[in-house]
């Protein structure tokens, strides 16, 4: 890759720790540029203008292009590598399990734990805390999943690490900030034991 990386991200992100993770398991060297969420930095007209009209972090820009949603990042830095399986059936699995993690686990998941960690339970909207105990079912349902899964094997994909887990594992480690109890789902413990002894892991914060 000749091409500057840059991540645009908030730390505080899970969405923006997958990318980091990727780049620090694969050596890639990655400049970030940082912006608070919570005070609205993303939705500047500059920021909509040049980085992402549709106002989110994470963005790798590379070069001068700038590439939003954080497993198309992934996926971009991990081309090729040994986090992408070789085999035809084990790469679209894995693109299964990141589509899994967008639509039950993330959703799920991560908004309960930026709403009630980082916005705080009494702060939240009328809309927000009628979503509260639908998001903890859901949320719950996507962990059992993943738990049963992980009982027989050690990776989701494959025998090794892929991409699905990187995606996976940002929000399933800081799931307790949500109010999820991870006692429960003894898989998914070990799991996370394994990612973080990864070589080159990097943590979150
Ligand atoms: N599907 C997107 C989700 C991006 C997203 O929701 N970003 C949040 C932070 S994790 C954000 O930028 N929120 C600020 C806002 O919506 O104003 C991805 O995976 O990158």
């Amino acid at each position: 890759m000749t091409e500057t990386l840059t991540l645009h991200e908030d730390p505080r992100s899970g969405n923006c720790y997958k990318i980091r993770l990727t780049a620090a398991l694969l050596g890639l060297p990655l400049a970030t540029r940082h912006y608070d969420i919570m005070a609205g930095e993303t939705r500047t007209a500059e920021f909509l203008a040049q980085v992402n009209a549709n106002g989110r972090i994470p963005v790798l820009q590379i070069g001068d292009r700038f590439l939003p949603e954080s497993n198309a990042a992934c996926w971009y830095l991990a081309e090729g590598t040994w986090l992408v399986p070789e085999d035809r059936f084990d790469r679209a699995d894995m693109l299964r399990w990141m589509f899994f993690e967008q639509y039950n686990h993330e959703p799920n998941v991560a908004t309960l734990r930026f709403w009630l960690h980082f916005i705080g339970e009494a702060r939240l909207s009328e809309h927000q805390r009628a979503q509260v105990m639908p998001k903890r079912i859901a949320g719950c349902e996507a962990l059992k999943v993943m738990d049963g899964y992980l009982a027989t094997r050690d990776w989701f994909v494959g025998k090794g690490p892929t991409l699905a887990d990187i995606a996976l594992f940002p929000y399933t480690h800081k799931a307790e900030e949500g109010g999820f109890g991870l006692g429960d789902y003894k898989a998914v413990c070990r799991w996370i034991a394994r990612i973080e002894g990864l070589p080159g892991f990097v943590t979150m914060d």
